[in-house]
């Protein structure tokens, strides 16, 4: 029988239990945290003796430019080292899979490079890029601290488990340079899974997969191949590509890469592999850089009129196609023209598919003048400019359902909003849609698992390329001809401080030097249709000068013209 003293004994020894767990709760929380300081604190110290084996010599200052650390390789080992260790923290931080790629793309093969990719395949978010400077420029003795206070600064759990993925290039530094960052992952206590021998986008690729839990495709290199050329096949339907395709791999990663893709495809396309790596250097008088900047082919090639070649960049992110007219001149279609044919092609699909969504292409100012008119003026497609870089481009892509964005040098892709996607999905399976209706919203989700939406990538665009022109029984010179380019000129300028150079406007006008804006423009306009701007390159210690006019006569005096106004203002050497 209960009686009220037996009920107070129950209530009493009710709070001594809970009392008692509270007490024990503390003391395993207390315990824990013990625990896990004396943890921090070996973690650390670890941290402290690496950074003396990869030691930052303090003999120069480096800043993460428009694609990540860049430089000699012989100087980038700390570098690599601190980004190992910032991966971890952004890893910890968005609770995630980050990548890291050892490369420096189209960059000389002595050069080097480090980039993290974020949880969705983008580029490091802008606001992180100081921190990665301060962390790759602090004092070994330093190094602790700068780590404590952004963990500090970004209420970053170290408890969170973190995970680092890393891909390279064929460079011969690239993998001693990534074992440094491996030191910085482990060192930190995070999971690290090399993949080795990576081009750019597939690590973007896979990067994805992993924080989609592989929604958005099977998370290894034979489930890129696979992803891609299922959705070739299917794009192509019944057909072929007509003719081989010859593609300059630079002597990079892409060479092993495109030969091992190039078995899941050889039914519907036959690939040529030029500059595979085994006798030319990386890079040199070959590649996409190469190509889009000397406006030839690469050394040592015969092209014949109409047939189809293509150049990747050391890393295998930028594409340029070219071809020689009939009478065995050259042409160039770069990534203003494969973003023309792409951008059309979705216009002209969702139109057939009866279906409303917007498509949008974003350039930058390097642009030619007469791609711009050609998406505005004849296929009435909105173009928005940004800065040069990927990341600007990518972010701005976004405003569209459909953004169709390349850099003239040939990196780009198309990214599409998940309603959007979603829409064109439904419309494959709609019932109520007429055949013809189904078929273009069919081609459409083909096109859409073809392209690498985490970022531009060589071997994918190469293949939405094909797979348009084969839809269209186009040869390349009817892509070709869908506009003629305005004869231009890129040139470069070393200066003694780059920095001193200041734009606006989306890099097309100039802030600083104070008043060589107006002197450029004075040069402009003795030019027909002349454009010129100046821009302090992100990856590279030089100014560069980009110059259209009507003739490449006229364009190359221009570039020369606002070239010796750069020198003269901005401490040319
Ligand atoms: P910089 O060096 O900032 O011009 C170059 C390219 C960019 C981009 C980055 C990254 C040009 C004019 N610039 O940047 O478009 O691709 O390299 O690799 O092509
Ligand atoms: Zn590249």
């Amino acid at each position: 029988m209960l009686t009220n003293k037996n009920i107070q004994i129950v209530i009493m020894s009710q709070r001594i239990t809970t009392l008692c767990d509270v007490i024990s709760f503390n003391f395993f929380y207390i315990l824990l945290s013990i625990v896990h300081c004396s943890i921090m604190a070996d973690i650390y110290d670890n941290i402290r003796k690496l950074s003396e084996v990869h030691g930052n010599p303090g003999t120069s200052q480096i800043t993460y430019g428009t694609a990540g650390f860049r430089a000699k390789a012989n100087i980038l080992d700390h570098v690599f080292f601190r980004m190992g260790l910032l991966a971890v923290l952004r890893s910890k931080f968005k609770s995630a899979t980050i990548g890291l790629m050892t490369t420096a793309s189209h960059n000389p093969e002595e050069d080097n490079g480090v980039k993290l990719v974020d949880p969705m395949g983008e580029m490091l978010e802008e606001s992180w890029e100081s921190i990665a400077t301060e962390l790759a420029n602090a004092s070994n003795d330093d190094l602790v601290n700068v780590l404590k206070n952004i963990v500090q600064k970004y209420k970053i759990d170290l408890e969170v488990s973190a995970s680092v993925i890393a891909g390279r290039d064929t460079r011969p530094s690239s993998i001693t340079l990534s074992n440094a960052a491996k030191d910085g992952v482990t060192a930190f206590g995070a999971k690290y899974q090399d993949f080795g021998l990576l081009t750019t986008p597939q690590l973007h690729y896979l990067v994805v997969c992993k924080n989609t839990d592989e929604k958005y495709g099977t998370a290894t290199e034979e489930g890129y191949y696979k992803k891609l050329s299922d959705a070739f096949s299917s794009a192509l339907g019944e057909k072929s590509c007509s003719g081989d395709l010859t593609v300059d791999c630079a002597n990079g990663v892409g060479a092993p890469k495109l030969k091992e893709f190039s078995k899941h495809i050889s039914e519907k396309l036959k690939i040529n592999i030029l500059n595979d790596g085994t006798i030319g250097k990386l890079n040199e008088n070959c590649g996409a850089d190469f190509v889009k900047i000397q406006q030839t082919g690469p050394s040592g090639i015969t092209i014949k009129p109409n047939e189809r070649f293509a150049s990747f960049d050391g890393d295998a992110d930028r594409l340029i196609y070219y071809s020689a007219t009939d009478e065995g001149k050259f042409v160039m279609l770069d990534g203003d023209k494969i973003a023309a044919l792409i951008a059309s092609l979705f216009k002209e699909l969702l139109q057939e598919a009866n279906i409303s969504l917007e498509v949008g292409v974003v350039q930058t100012a390097y642009a030619n003048g007469s791609s711009t008119n050609y998406l505005t003026d004849r296929l009435k497609i909105p173009v928005a400019c940004t800065k040069t870089g990927v990341k600007h481009l990518h972010h701005k892509a976004k405003d569209f359902d459909i953004g169709v964005y390349f850099e003239a040098n040939g990196h780009g892709t198309v990214i599409l909003k998940p309603e959007a996607e979603n829409k064109i999905r439904q419309a494959s399976t709609n019932k109520e849609s007429t055949e013809c209706q189904l078929k273009a919203s069919k081609k459409l989700t083909h096109f859409i698992d073809l392209i690498n939406q985490t970022v531009g990538d060589a071997m994918s665009d190469m293949l939405v390329v094909e797979a348009i022109l084969c839809n269209r029984d186009w040869s390349i010179k009817e892509w070709s001809q869908i506009y003629t380019e305005l004869p231009n000129r890129q040139l470069k300028v070393k200066v003694k401080d780059r920095s001193v150079v200041k734009t606006t406007d989306a890099e097309q006008k100039l802030t600083n030097p104070e008043g060589l804006q107006t002197l450029i423009d004075d040069v402009v306009s003795k030019y027909p249709d002349g454009r010129s701007f100046v821009r302090p390159s992100g990856t590279e210690d030089v100014v560069r000068v980009y110059a259209e006019s009507d003739t490449q006569e006229n364009a190359d005096k221009l570039a020369d013209e606002v070239k010796e106004l750069v020198k003269e203002h901005a401490g040319g050497i």
